[in-house]
């Protein structure tokens, strides 16, 4: 039943040298997913070597054939949408209508990448000199590390590499190790939509790979997408190396409902935004302000819609929530609820742990919604990463805003209100790198630019155009007939 992993490496699909490693069912432990024995620091030597060896015949590909790659590669995705998808599900385990979502989704993205082939334009600026032009060149970086968590274990790895590729950077790539079945998917799908060898290397191994890969002298520059200290260590290491770096982190995402909102609509939203992919998004809504005028009958509401979702088995159609990524997942989130309750958070609804049964057997979190009585406590400050909301009173405006600022992350915000002023205000105010109106926190178009400020992202954006500014450099070019 376990499918066979094996590493992407000068071309050929085999056998990382070092130790053997799995991945299993987040629903049902005991299932192996994916078996595989893991990359070694000498297969990364062999990836970075086939990689620079490959760029400079790929960054002289013109940008329209490097484009139908990604092209036929979004095809095969959603050709393969459904098996693939039930794989994301059943090693990452959020539902089977988000893991066939995601690879349509990842389609999406190629093929918005690929249409960058016909929309890529420059710069030519007048000069104050006679018979001089001066214009601005692009050319790719080179050899890109690109390092990817397992939450979004085929969009994320798409919106990182299909740019990389298309502005002709060649890419060495390491995934979280607990999907190693999806990234071998990922890849397989550019190998078979004609790739050039070498150009992409796959390489799934432990967190000391990723640091030696963004330390390789071949390697000129890093996108990554995981936590704040992991991503706080690896832009350390780019900046003593001087390569530039781009760092998508955690969030900690604020929703604030005031008074006159269409509570309905809002609860909705929030409860989605809180609880979708069982809250292991980095956009996903943790904190909710709320106007006092509305506090009780918005509660009212949520509890409602968390008490209706069904947890189980998401290989099963009709499941709202699957379980949490692993064992230890579970065990962080609910150990975050057990100390916020200890600190006074009154219990909206969930907290109590699944003690049998297979919710039990696999690693489910109940959706939780906690009253805080004053911002500040732990399950407040710190991400959780689970389907845990935690809701604290706004006394007017003013405190609605500070209360969403209150936070040392800056990635997603919603407000939810048909006041233009506040709307207004929140557009300045509200420090987030992308901002709600009436919608929940969570998503990404592939077209706009997406990341976060503060502590949840360093560097340029990533997706739609914003993309290019990190994957190439520029060349102020002073032109004169000689
Ligand atoms: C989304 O909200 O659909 O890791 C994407 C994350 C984010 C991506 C969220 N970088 O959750």
């Amino acid at each position: 039943m376990a499918v066979r992993v094996r590493q992407l490496i000068t071309g050929r699909w085999r056998d990382g040298a070092g130790p053997r490693s799995e991945s299993r069912n987040p629903a049902r432990p005991g299932e192996v997913v994916a078996e595989l024995a893991v990359a070694t620091g000498a297969d990364l030597d062999e990836a970075v070597a086939a990689a620079s060896a490959a760029a400079d015949e790929w960054r002289r590909t013109p940008m329209h054939e490097r484009a139908g790659v990604l092209d036929a590669a979004a095809r095969i995705l959603d050709e393969r949408a459904e098996q693939y998808g039930a794989e994301l599900t059943r090693e990452e385990g959020k539902t089977l209508a988000e893991g066939v979502g995601e690879i349509r989704r990842a389609a999406e993205i190629f093929r918005f990448n690929a249409g960058e082939a016909h929309r890529d334009v420059g710069e030519i600026y007048s000069s104050p000199r006679r018979g001089e032009s001066i214009m601005v060149v692009r050319r790719p970086l080179g050899v890109v590390a690109v390092i990817t968590p397992w939450n979004f274990p085929a969009a994320i790895p798409a919106w990182k590499i299909a740019p990389a590729l298309v502005h002709g950077n060649a890419v060495v790539w390491k995934p979280a190790s607990l999907v190693p079945l999806l990234a071998m998917r990922l890849a397989e799908t550019l190998t078979e939509a004609g790739l050039p060898d070498g150009v992409l290397s796959l390489l799934v191994g432990p967190g000391a790979l990723g640091t030696r890969m963004v330390e390789h002298p071949g390697v000129a520059a890093l996108s990554f997408t995981g936590s704040t200290e992991v991503g706080t260590r690896l832009m350390e290491v780019c900046a003593r190396l001087r390569k530039p770096v781009q760092a998508e982190m955690g969030g900690k995402n604020a929703a604030v409902v005031l008074a006159d909102a269409d509570l309905d609509h809002a609860a909705a939203e929030v409860v989605a935004g809180a609880m979708r992919s069982t809250g292991q998004k980095c956009t996903a809504t943790s904190r909710l302000v709320v106007d006092a005028a509305v506090e009780d009958a918005l509660l009212d509401r949520i509890r409602g819609l968390v008490e209706g979702l069904r947890v189980g088995d998401p290989l099963r159609p009709d499941t709202d929530l699957g379980p949490a990524v692993s064992a230890d997942a579970r065990d962080d989130i609910l150990t975050a609820v057990e100390g916020a309750v200890a600190d006074g958070a009154e219990v909206i609804t969930g907290s109590t742990p699944y003690t049998d049964g297979e919710r039990a057997e696999g690693y489910f979190v109940p959706p939780t919604v906690l009253r805080l009585t004053e911002p500040g406590s732990s399950v407040w400050r710190d991400e959780v990463f689970g389907p845990v909301l935690s809701v604290v009173r706004a006394d007017g405006r003013e405190n609605a805003i500070r209360l969403a600022n209150d936070s040392a992350f800056g990635l997603s915000g919603a407000v939810f209100t048909n006041d233009l002023d506040f709307v207004l205000r929140a557009m300045e105010d509200f420090h987030v790198g992308v901002l709600h109106v009436n919608s929940e926190t969570a998503g990404a178009d592939p077209h706009v630019p997406f990341g976060g400020t503060k502590d949840s992202g360093y560097g340029p954006k990533e997706q739609g155009r914003a993309a290019r500014d990190f994957y190439t450099s520029t060349t102020t070019v002073y032109l004169r007939a000689g």
